[in-house]
């Protein structure tokens, strides 16, 4: 078959109006104002990073601002998007508390509040519309009932020699729910247990979830107790990487001289399990940005939403460390 000149010129018209057309069709279809803690640990990274990724794939223009570990640059940050009129709001609470007057300003300018990852308190619950998030609560307990049955099965005696196993704990931020409900969880889980009377809490200090501050408070934990530690419960994995360098710098063995548990199952300290320089992690996920969008998108086509979903979690120690580790997604 030939094909003249004119419907060739025709053909290629055609295409470009269509390109044209589709590029106007991939318009953002929302503009959503998200208001993220900082860049405290690689947890954070991956969650940033998995927010960006999917607001392109949810086709979301998102006003993304980063509050560098400051409650009140949120407050800012929330405040300026109120006046860019976004058609969403979403937020990580840095703390828990704090929050009541400046959302009650989005809630007249009839903006939707979203939240993401950690919890907060609020005077009136319907000053935000959804949230989603991890359970810290649930991460705190299965830390301590990971160390009871470790403990259990491998009959650990205190190194001392006194009757009690010393577990040191380095926190999280403050205020955060992710501290708040780990530590909870932890001492719930260990009040509860039968093997109670086995374990004194020696020390517990903020760390702040980043890993030059868990490498200080541990460096001073040791200093005071070097020789009574047993067991450290770090509320997120950088702090404990952190430790686990305070702890070589004593002279002591981490994973073997002191038990170490850390929270999030971040690559960092699955290399740590796999170098035997760690012994497990309770897994949070921060790949929260997709059902963070499609429940954005949700709430503004005026369908229904839960207003409360936790994702999914498991548990990893060097018994599942290594061969988990390939297909690690953070
Ligand atoms: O565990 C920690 C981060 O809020 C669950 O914040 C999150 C915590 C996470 O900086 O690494």
């Amino acid at each position: 078959m030939r094909i003249s000149k004119t419907f060739m010129a025709v053909a290629l018209g055609a295409a470009l109006a269509t390109t044209s057309m589709f590029a106007q069709a991939v318009e953002p279809e929302y503009t959503i104002g998200f208001s993220q803690i900082g860049a405290e640990s690689e947890w954070r990274t991956a969650n940033t990073n998995d927010v960006k990724a999917a607001a392109v794939k949810h086709n979301i223009d998102l006003k993304f601002s980063d509050a560098q570990q400051k409650q009140e640059n949120q407050i800012k940050a929330i405040r300026t998007f109120i006046a860019q009129k976004v058609d969403l709001i979403g937020f990580v609470p840095i703390v828990a508390t704090g929050w009541d007057n400046i959302l009650r300003e989005a809630k007249r300018a009839k903006i939707p509040v979203m939240i993401m990852d950690r919890d907060l308190t609020v005077s009136d619950d319907s000053l935000y519309v959804a949230k989603i998030g991890t359970d810290s609560y649930a991460e705190g307990r299965k830390a301590f009932d990971w160390i009871d049955n470790y403990v259990t099965q491998n009959n650990l005696k205190p190194r001392n020699g006194g009757d009690k196993l010393n577990i040191v704990i380095l926190e999280g931020t403050v205020g955060a729910s992710a501290a708040t409900g780990r530590s909870h969880g932890f001492d719930d889980a260990l009040n509860e247990s039968p093997n109670k009377g086995r374990y004194n809490i020696l020390a517990s200090q903020t760390g702040d979830f980043t890993r030059a501050k868990g490498q200080e408070v541990m460096e001073s934990f040791l200093k005071s107790y070097r020789d009574d530690i047993d067991i450290l419960f770090s509320q997120n994995d950088d702090m404990a990487l952190g430790a686990i360098q305070a702890i070589e710098a004593a002279g002591l063995k981490p994973s073997k001289d002191i038990v170490i548990v850390g929270c999030d199952a971040v690559k960092g300290m699955f290399q740590a399990m796999i170098d035997g320089k760690a012994n497990a992690t309770v897994e949070c996920n921060p790949l929260q940005g997709d059902l963070f969008f499609t429940t954005a998108k949700k709430i503004l086509k005026g369908e229904p939403v839960e207003k409360s979903v936790y994702v999914d979690e498991g548990v990893f120690d060097t018994t599942n460390a290594k061969e988990a580790f390939a297909t690690r997604q953070y």
